[in-house]
């Protein structure tokens, strides 16, 4: 493909409820969205993951959206014709930024699979029609409140919970869940709100029957996950720490993870988050497909990748309506828990323009030389 132009919105889209984690509150999204055009007159698009402010990821929006016009567009408008496939090896000189990398390579190997008239699910090598869905339940204000909200996803058919939680809200708020939905499958995610020193504390959560608790530590403190996944029986399962093949392959030799987020936006990209998946496959790692609280079209990647044989986990996949009134896509509606894999053209969804146009703060476009 060559690249005749690329362009770039901010979209400001309000959440249906804030969402506070242990590292925040958000109260709306702002997006940076993407549409490659080719020479040969296909558009792709996609959005980058990346919030605001660096809280979750070092990374932020407007610096993937600066690092990528200073640096990745003019690497690939030099490279000339090349594959979605080889945009990995040619932004490979530039160190880090998984996020601004993943947003490039999605919408040019969107690009790619329009025209070639293959779905990206197809593509990656999705087995499965459908894909379970779970839910991420912020920090509410209350247990009432949150009992509340659960029980509100649970009667909409949500197949899994995953409660936030952090020094303070984790205990009660889990055992108040677990006891009025014994069966139901829950999970906890810190967002590296613990200490090396929690482990004793962790460890309670084991009376609880968890799938997993999702990075309870810093994201650089592998071993410090190793040492408490011997404290533990509950599995620890790593999110913010896995950022390409290499830094799974190695938590999993350490024994810092027993079950993988791949969330493709922090790894990269869908052919390096294929990487990861197929990786744990190999090595009996289950993998679940995280979230960013992503508008359709990233959802509509997510649930192609979701499609892989080796998830054997819900994901954070859920509906349209549990994050917005209106989505910039057709709604991903959920039917009996389960959300249907796109089978069109690339990603397989397309934005409504006029509604994209309406929620757009900026818009850039930069041409090709
Ligand atoms: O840690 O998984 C996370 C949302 C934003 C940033 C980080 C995370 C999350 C979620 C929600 O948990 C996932 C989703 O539903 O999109
Ligand atoms: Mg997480």
């Amino acid at each position: 493909m060559r690249i005749r132009s690329v362009d770039f919105r901010i979209i400001d889209l309000p959440l249906v409820r804030p969402f506070r984690t242990s590292f925040g509150t958000q109260v709306d999204r702002r997006i940076l969205v993407a549409a490659v055009n080719t020479e040969d007159g296909f558009t792709g698009w996609s959005e980058c993951v990346a919030m605001t402010e660096p809280l979750y990821s070092s990374e932020y929006l407007f610096e993937c959206f600066d690092i990528i016009k200073r640096f990745f567009l003019p690497a690939l408008f030099s490279q000339g014709d090349f594959r979605a496939e080889q945009i990995p090896l040619i932004l490979a000189p530039f160190l880090g930024h998984p996020m601004a990398k993943a947003t490039i390579e999605t919408a040019c190997l969107d690009a790619e699979l329009r025209r070639e008239r293959k779905s990206l699910a197809s593509f990656l090598g999705a087995v499965k029609s459908k894909v379970e869905c779970g839910v991420s339940v912020g920090i509410a204000s209350s247990i009432p409140a949150l009992v509340d909200e659960v029980t509100g996803y649970v009667q909409e058919g949500y197949r899994r919970i995953k409660l936030k939680i952090e020094p303070g809200w984790d205990l009660e708020p889990v055992a108040k869940i677990r006891e009025l939905f014994p069966e139901i499958p829950l999970q906890v995610d810190a967002n590296q709100a613990y200490k090396r020193s929690d482990g004793k504390h962790l460890a309670q959560l084991d009376q609880f029957n968890l799938l997993l608790i999702e990075q309870p530590l810093d994201e650089h403190d592998i071993l410090g996950h190793a040492q408490l996944a011997e404290m533990t029986k509950t599995p620890i399962c790593l999110d913010e720490s896995i950022i390409s093949l290499q830094s799974a392959q190695d938590a999993i030799a350490m024994g810092a993870t027993s079950v993988i987020n791949i969330k493709p936006g922090r790894a990269g990209g869908y052919l390096e988050s294929k990487r990861i998946h197929d990786y744990c496959q190999e090595v009996s790692i289950p993998v679940w497909c995280g979230g960013m609280l992503e508008t359709g079209i990233g959802r509509a990647a997510n649930v192609a990748l979701a499609a892989l044989p080796g998830f054997t986990l819900p994901g954070d996949t859920s509906a349209s309506s549990r994050y917005y009134k209106r989505d910039v896509t057709t709604p991903f509606e959920m039917k009996d828990g389960y959300l249907d894999v796109p089978t069109g053209e690339g990603i397989g969804v397309l934005p409504d323009l006029e509604f994209l146009e309406s929620i757009t703060s900026e818009r850039e476009t930069i041409k090709a030389l």
